[in-house]
């Protein structure tokens, strides 16, 4: 078991004051001027496609002053200088290269390291959320450290028959993951592939939409995790939540009257659920983390879990203005349409107080993210019948697993304790092993001391994606098809699903994606090993 007690050795903020307001920046303080407020198209992320086989990306993590529409310009860590990062696109085959340059501020070392709280927040690394890729060497292993000053080159060949869709890379260097997200530290990955060749779907103007939390100071600037916070304070303080769409708040976008658009959405927040409506209208999902449903599933909410992507069709009603809203049910405890456990069910507020966050029910009130502006005329557009549905079959399972993700309140410390079956990530520990070219079922388990907060948590696995088959051991009638998937919140609920681990030898993580709860210790290792032996 890790220990703490470390008094303020692991506190000092950036400023190199403790207990003073972090600088996040590390650059000369500019006059921070009131930014732009008018109301501002969506913008589109730079888009950088692969040509003749290879995408090369020149990726530098650097602190930047962001204009996001909100009352100050925005001082924080970015991809590239701008916030998303640049879209990628990629097709099956192709061979991703990236040139990672870690440009953030180089902070004094802790003087105990401790793996279960914020730790080395500047440090960074690369995830390819999505790619069903090699998790070693130098392609998405995320046990790679690229410190401050240090960069790394990353050579990810995708294979030939790579479903397509929609993923997304950030960074997933442990201890400072939540810091770099809630900064804004995200981009869109897509690749191509049947999906973009359904008629409906080519003909439809494609909108990227990336959805982030952005934490920010008093002054809007980007504040510095505390890892041994006081009673009074949060292991992630933050005066304001900007709610922005590819980067920017509330923007607006043009549809006429009968026009379909795919809607590529992403949420890139580090530990918020989004549920969306856009007000009379229906979505048409096609996919759910870039895996193709067999037909569309028409829906009024989309529930994002931290880490989901959903892509779907929206066929525009009557000329008028439509909000795309964050409903009320967006918190840290989700209500999950259609789903046993959902928090519609239960009595009292739904958000949890603590100390040093403004209180859930302001901050997650139904709010606006995008308004639609349905205007003009044109050609009405269809919706499609069916679709290339990505549904493989799962060989036979040789192996069951129960695990679980705990929450626990140790009687010497201040704070509850994160991790999976009781243990905080551990990097030394040995990891849960699979033979290469099996398939497994697990069940994993919420489970915390019911005396405790009620916890929602979210499941993700990195290089293969799972298939549910039972949530609060209530058979599917259609299992769904995921990469990252949330765990309902009462102690006991559970989820059960299975999946191929038929390539890809290596050590990489399971983990829940509210990272807040990863970089506190919800995450542990797997190693899938190839039979002759060691991996590959
Ligand atoms: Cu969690």
């Amino acid at each position: 078991m890790m220990r703490y007690g470390l008094g303020t050795a692991g506190a000092t903020l950036a400023g190199g004051v403790p207990g003073a307001r972090a600088r996040g920046g590390g650059a000369p303080s500019p006059v921070i001027m009131p930014a732009s407020r008018r109301p501002r198209e969506l913008p589109q992320p730079r888009l950088l496609r692969s040509a003749d086989g290879v995408l090369d990306v020149r990726l530098t993590a650097a602190p930047a002053v962001v204009d996001m529409g909100a009352p100050r310009l925005v001082r924080t860590y970015t991809w590239n200088k701008v916030v998303p990062g640049y879209t990628w696109e990629i097709r099956p085959g192709d061979l991703l290269r990236v040139r990672l340059r870690n440009r953030l501020p180089y902070l004094p070392p802790p003087k105990v390291m401790v793996m279960d709280r914020p730790h080395e927040w500047t440090h960074t690394n690369l995830h390819t959320h999505g790619l069903h890729v090699s998790p070693s060497g130098n392609a998405d292993n995320v046990f790679l450290d690229i410190p401050p000053g240090g960069e790394h080159r990353y050579e990810i060949p995708v294979p030939h028959d790579h479903p397509g869709g929609l993923s997304w890379y950030h960074p997933h260097r442990h201890g400072g993951v939540t810091q770099q997200l809630r900064a804004g530290m995200a981009g869109m990955l897509i690749v191509r592939g049947e999906i973009d060749r359904v008629p409906e779907v080519r003909a439809a103007a494609e909108k990227v939409m990336v959805l982030q939390s952005i934490q920010l100071g008093d002054d809007y600037q980007l504040l510095d995790p505390i890892p041994d916070p006081a009673p009074d304070q949060a292991f992630f303080p933050r005066a304001h939540a900007l709610y922005t769409v590819n980067g920017v708040l509330r923007p607006r976008l043009r549809m006429y009257p009968g026009e379909v658009q795919r809607w590529r959405l992403l949420n890139a927040a580090d530990s918020t659920f989004l549920s969306l409506h856009l007000n009379q209208h229906d979505f048409h999902v096609l996919a759910w983390d870039g895996l193709t449903l067999a037909e569309p599933d028409t829906t009024g909410v989309v529930m994002l879990s931290p880490g989901n992507r959903v892509d779907l069709l929206v066929r525009a009603g009557r000329a008028g203005s439509y909000d795309l809203v964050l409903t009320p049910g967006s918190s840290q405890q989700p209500d999950i349409p259609g789903m046993p456990g959902s928090a519609a069910a239960l009595p009292g507020p739904r958000g949890m107080a603590m100390p040093g966050f403004p209180p859930f029910d302001e901050e997650l009130a139904r709010r606006t993210v995008l308004t639609v502006h349905v205007t003009g005329h044109g050609r009405p557009m269809g919706l499609p019948d069916s679709l290339p549905a990505w549904n493989p079959p799962v060989l036979p399972i040789s192996r069951r697993r129960n695990f679980a993700f705990t929450v626990q309140r140790e009687p010497d410390h201040a704070f509850l304790s994160f991790g999976v079956d009781g243990v905080p990530y551990d990097p030394a520990a040995p990891p849960y092993r699979i033979p290469l070219g099996t398939a497994e079922e697990w069940t994993l388990v919420n489970a915390f001391d019911p005396k405790l907060m009620n916890h929602a948590h979210v499941f993700h696995i990195h290089v293969n994606p799972f298939r549910i088959t039972r949530i609060n051991g209530r058979v599917l009638d259609k299992p769904l098809w995921r990469d990252t998937f949330v765990l309902p919140k009462l102690a006991g609920d559970s989820l059960t699903f299975e999946s191929n681990f038929t390539d890809f030898p290596g050590k990489f993580v399971e983990h829940c994606h509210m990272t807040s709860h990863e970089d506190l210790g919800m995450m542990s290792a797997i190693e899938v090993v190839a039979r002759s032996g060691g991996p590959a």
